[in-house]
């Protein structure tokens, strides 16, 4: 065996999304060159001895805003500095985040702003989704065809929110683009126009407070647009994915889309695990913290999404960090001090860092979810998705070297003082784990050793996406198109 390894991980439990098994891991430029028994070290080798401990990929984490420009006077609380930092804290090593177009702007604009916002201050790697909100014909023709050209081979596109949504006319052509260059669509399903249909009827009665965002936003509004969606991408035969499921009644229009042999695949986040409607609830105006699209349900609804997570309906767990500061902050949750009637709170809970943690604490060791089905979650699905596997998302020879070793069976508290985020709260401040990454290696470099982020800004590389295998339409017989593509 090679003498030239830079780092060998010894005697790891290594998982991947198949198998689990006991071996060295043998790293040479930031690659797994080797996985074997007992790997030869050179004079220059350096050595971590992992016995007694799982080694599993590095996260990825494919839904997270990261330094997202919001409409004033909002303000994320991350910008690509912290919010990698804390991702690579918690176990993840790659990120993509996205590159919103905002209305009147190109996307090809929207790519370079991020890419200016990522480069110099990302610690672990990314790549981008685009988000589309204005789909003119320069957009639609030229600029996303050459993007996914590029490695931009995934886009979101949002049901609602008044300066992202598209209509169904505007989501059936963006579906034929996806279609025909071969990019994977995330679609927010929730209906827009009966969110604002009960928001007015909730404020007119003096109902303002973060908990009746809940109620301004409940399961059928996600079951419509969901099942809108599933019917719009079956009519343009192109395989879609539906982002943060929150429960019940969007986990039954996916399963009845599968059902029919639609190529639907599916996404859910901590959240829809861990919080629930009581937590918007909360006493004076802290419900806000918890403020999330969609909404957190109920306990019923959380055990439809772990249920759901086991049996193979949802592809993927993210984190959808859009991270805000709660107080102090113009730009934060109460508008610094303002605190607003809740259709203007800023949506979205930090969590890039508690993401993994959370899922291995509750899902491996409750015995919810096998060891090889939380990689396949965390990190092996998504690298699928979006056109990064096998470079990232696994543990074999040629892949990138990012791992995660596991300290398990001890306790760990979830306090926000010592996440490394940069907003003032976690959702899930107080909370008893009994898994937590004891270090992240991106790349063979430990960028977190347990106590200390010891990665570098600026450290982090762009990936290009290939265009992922699972967004390509399966074929089938479609009588429309057939009449359309026919010559006579
Ligand atoms: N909902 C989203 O769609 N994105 C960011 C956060 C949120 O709550
Ligand atoms: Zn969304
Ligand atoms: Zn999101």
């Amino acid at each position: 065996m090679s003498t030239a390894f830079d780092l060998i991980v010894r005697n790891a439990q290594a998982a991947t999304a198949a198998d689990l098994f006991r071996c060295d891991i043998g790293i040479t430029g930031g690659r797994i060159t080797a996985l074997g028994e007992s790997l030869q070290a050179g004079p220059n080798t350096r050595e971590i001895d992992a016995a007694g401990r799982f080694v599993t990929p590095g996260g990825v984490d494919s839904h997270c805003h990261i330094d997202q420009p919001m409409l004033p006077p909002v303000r994320m609380a991350d910008d690509f500095e912290t919010g990698t930092r804390s991702a690579a804290c918690g176990g993840t090593t790659t990120v993509i985040p996205f590159a919103a177009q905002q209305k009147g702007q190109g996307v090809q604009a929207a790519v370079d702003d991020y890419h200016r916002r990522a480069e110099g201050k990302a610690s672990v790697d990314y790549a981008f989704h685009l988000i589309v909100s204005d789909p003119t014909p320069m957009v639609m023709s030229e600029e996303l065809p050459s993007l996914i050209d590029k490695g931009y081979t995934s886009f979101k596109l949002y049901m609602t929110y008044e300066d992202m949504k598209l209509d169904d006319r505007q989501i059936l052509e963006l579906l034929e683009v996806a279609r025909l260059h071969g990019a994977m669509v995330m679609v927010h399903a929730e209906n827009t126009d009966a969110i604002t249909y009960l928001t007015e009827r909730l404020l007119a009665v003096g109902k303002t407070a973060p908990r009746f965002h809940g109620l301004s936003r409940p399961s059928p509004v996600e079951r419509e647009a969901t099942h809108r969606a599933i019917t719009l991408a079956e009519l343009v035969d192109v395989p879609i994915l539906l982002v943060h499921v929150s429960g019940a009644e969007a986990v039954e229009q996916i399963r009845w889309a599968r059902g029919k042999g639609l190529n639907v695949f599916a996404e859910t986040c901590p959240q829809y695990l861990f919080l629930t409607q009581d937590d918007l609830a909360l006493p004076g105006f802290h419900g806000a913290r918890c403020v999330c699209s969609p909404p957190p349900r109920d306990k019923a609804n959380q055990q439809v999404i772990w249920d759901g997570l086991a049996d193979g309906l949802f592809t993927v767990l993210s984190s959808d960090h859009a991270p805000f500061n709660y107080d102090n902050d113009a730009g934060g949750k109460r508008l610094g001090g303002r605190e607003p009637e809740f259709p203007y709170i800023p949506n979205g809970v930090p969590g890039i860092e508690t993401r993994m943690g959370l899922l291995f604490s509750e899902g491996v060791l409750t015995g919810r979810l096998t060891l090889q089905q939380f990689v396949a979650l965390t990190a092996t699905n998504a690298a699928r998705l979006y056109g990064l596997y096998p470079r990232k998302g696994t543990i074999a020879v040629g892949s990138d070297a990012d791992l995660v070793v596991w300290d398990t069976g001890m306790p760990y508290t979830i306090r926000n003082e010592a996440l490394h985020h940069a907003a003032d709260y976690t959702p899930y401040e107080g909370r008893e784990l009994q898994a937590w990454p004891a270090m992240t290696l991106l790349r063979g470099e430990v960028v977190w050793d347990g106590k200390r982020f010891l990665g570098r800004a600026g450290a982090g590389q762009f990936l290009h996406c290939e265009r992922p295998e699972a967004a390509r339409p399966r074929p089938r017989e479609q009588s429309w198109r057939r009449w359309v593509e026919m010559d006579a």
